[in-house]
């Protein structure tokens, strides 16, 4: 855990946070400012800044699973979702600690803003 980062407090409980799913390496939280009727965010409990910095495939393999499952649990499935993780500053990231997207329950126009 790093101690100045927002979403390591998230992870550990010491921030409040509509949690959605949890387990031991990940856990799912609806965005603060909500971009799309489902927006979540799914992050790793490891602290890693940013998708540049991982380097473990298992752990963002599992991480893909989880926002499939967690999009799932919200009812996104059939009718589909958007996983979104925005790298650095032209993508526009403002929190670096890993975070993947999970937006749906509306039409998503392509390409992206
Ligand atoms: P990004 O711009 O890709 O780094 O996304 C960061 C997201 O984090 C942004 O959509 C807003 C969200 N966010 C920022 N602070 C908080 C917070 O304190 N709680 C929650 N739930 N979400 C937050």
């Amino acid at each position: 855990m790093l101690n100045d980062c927002l979403f390591c407090k998230i992870a550990a409980g010491d921030i409040p946070a509509t949690i959605v799913a949890q387990d031991d390496q990940f856990v799912a939280f609806r965005d603060i400012d909500p971009q799309a009727p489902t927006h979540l965010l799914v992050i790793p409990r490891e602290h890693v800044a940013s998708l540049n910095a991982a380097m473990d495939a298992q752990m963002l393999g599992s991480m893909l699973l989880f926002a499939k499952t967690v999009a799932g649990g919200e009812g996104l499935s059939e009718r589909g979702y958007r996983v979104v993780v925005n790298t650095n500053a032209e993508a526009g990231q403002s929190v670096f600690h890993l975070h993947a997207h999970v937006l749906g329950g509306r039409a998503m126009r392509w390409p992206p803003g």
